[in-house]
């Protein structure tokens, strides 16, 4: 008889609906992947079976927030809906204004638009690609201040999203503090693989920023994912809610960003937040010319409905311990057949190190690229390359060579079972059997900005 050593946890719902798949055998996949130009952002998801290409807008909606897409008032100012996602904000976030945005870049576009001019210099702990993309047309130039751990996919450390802050003292002395109009803080921080920030470190960032009046922006994409992590990992949070970390967190930024498509579990939506007038003030006039009146933001009153009810679902605990218990769930059973993986486990996916998985591949070959096609492949499974091609060019045309060569397989919140996962794992496991024979890809089109979306390739 088997001893009870543990008490497993579960997902906090039932289902109402599914959506029924579409399988497909390994020939139709071949010919799908070499249409798609060996890029997963190119296939048609009709031919995809588990799609973990992004955790963006591919949450499910609970049986709450569809209520609340019923209740929109599609008023084109002034709407209901507008002014509940006001509150939640505040009251979740703690954040005096906001303007809503059709999704984060909106909102990015906006805030970089205000803030930054020619010249100036946004420290961050990693980059994003829009976000820098954003930065860069503003006229600014990014510098990653992360900590050196978080560009080692072994290292273990629980925070790899801290913000060094030797780093960021020496560009401080470096360009002056009047050049840097803010940090930019993401809370765990997608590139590194999903890994939080402690909040030590963040309160350890405002006093210093404090001194120098230099704001903190917030790309708040995933802030309640990392608040989960600062409860299970970080002195002192045992007892608190995620909600109360989550405010805790917010109020040591002086405004946010925000892809609501992600944590606040919408399938499209976003926000710019501040907690200055004169910043808030300027975004009213710049939301009417991007995005829609600032009462909407290119969203119907229906969308700013669901992203008010979904931003409370988010920070309940028993959600998050399910959705993060679900991504430690794939990665443990990776971690059993020896697949190399970005560790701890992040909170919205397993990252792949492609360079592990893939030694005879140069970076120059795309081996994260390749190793996302052959899974697709193998089984159907989309995930998405994060490494060479996702990191893009500088401004001088250079090639950027990232350090994480990563396949990320990206987790939707409340979408997948927990036997998706083992048939994930297995099928990372079958195409690892035979990397050796895995070739490399090269370019053969390549856009002009956020290449990774459309870039196409073929075989070496
Ligand atoms: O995809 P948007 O425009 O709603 O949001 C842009 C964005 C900003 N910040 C962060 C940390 C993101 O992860 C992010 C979008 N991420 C996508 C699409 C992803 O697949 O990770």
């Amino acid at each position: 008889m088997k001893k009870l050593t543990k008490r497993s946890w579960a997902e906090p719902y039932k289902m109402k609906m599914v959506e029924l798949l579409k399988m497909t055998t390994r020939p139709q996949r071949v010919k799908a992947i070499k249409e798609a130009g060996f890029n997963t952002f190119l296939l048609k998801s009709d031919d995809v079976y588990i799609d973990l290409l992004t955790d963006s807008g591919t949450s499910a909606m609970s049986d709450r927030q569809w209520a609340g897409m019923m209740m929109g008032d599609e008023s084109y100012a002034g709407s209901r809906n507008f002014y509940h996602l006001e509150s939640a904000i505040q009251k979740y976030y703690g954040y005096k204004y906001i303007i809503p945005a059709h999704q984060g870049r909106g909102a990015e576009n906006i805030l970089s638009k205000i803030l930054i001019k020619k010249g100036d210099v946004i420290p961050g702990n990693m980059y994003f690609t829009t976000t820098r993309l954003h930065q860069e047309l503003a006229g600014g130039k990014f510098v990653d201040i992360i900590i050196d751990e978080a560009h080692d996919p072994n290292n273990e450390f629980p925070f790899k999203g801290n913000v060094d802050l030797e780093k960021l003292d020496k560009i401080v002395k470096k360009y002056g503090a009047k050049k840097i109009p803010y940090i930019s803080i993401a809370t765990n921080v997608n590139m590194a693989g999903g890994q939080p920030i402690s909040m030590k470190n963040l309160k350890d960032l405002r006093a210093y920023t404090k001194k120098l009046g230099i704001r903190i922006i917030h790309d708040m994409t995933r802030v309640a994912e990392n608040a989960y992590f600062i409860q299970q990992r970080e002195k002192g949070y045992q007892t608190k809610t995620i909600k109360e970390i989550v405010f805790e967190i917010c109020s040591y930024t002086d405004g946010a960003t925000m892809s609501a498509k992600k944590d606040a579990l919408v399938n499209i939506g976003g926000f710019m937040a501040t907690n200055e007038w004169d910043v808030y003030e300027e975004a009213r006039n710049l939301v009417v010319v991007y995005e829609g009146l600032h009462t909407y933001g290119g969203l119907a009153g229906r969308d700013m409905e669901a992203m008010a009810i979904g931003i409370e679902e988010s920070v309940n605990d028993h959600h998050q311990r399910a959705r993060v218990g679900q991504v430690e769930y794939l990665g443990h059973k990776m971690e059993e057949y020896g697949i190399p993986i970005v560790k701890p486990i992040g909170g919205h996916g397993i990252f792949v190190d492609a360079k592990a998985f893939l030694p005879h591949l140069t970076q120059d070959e795309f081996p994260a690229q390749a190793l996302a096609a052959e899974l697709f492949i193998d089984s159907g499974v989309r995930t998405m390359e994060r490494g060479i091609v996702s990191a893009g060019r500088k401004a001088n045309g250079e090639n950027y060579y990232p350090k994480l060569e990563l396949v990320r397989f990206t987790i939707p919140r409340r979408v997948y079972t927990q036997a998706h996962m083992d048939v994930i794992a297995e099928s990372t496991a079958a195409v690892y059997a035979r990397r050796d024979k895995i070739k490399g890809l090269k370019m053969i089109y390549e856009p002009k900005y956020l290449r990774f979306f459309q870039a196409r390739f073929g075989q070496l």
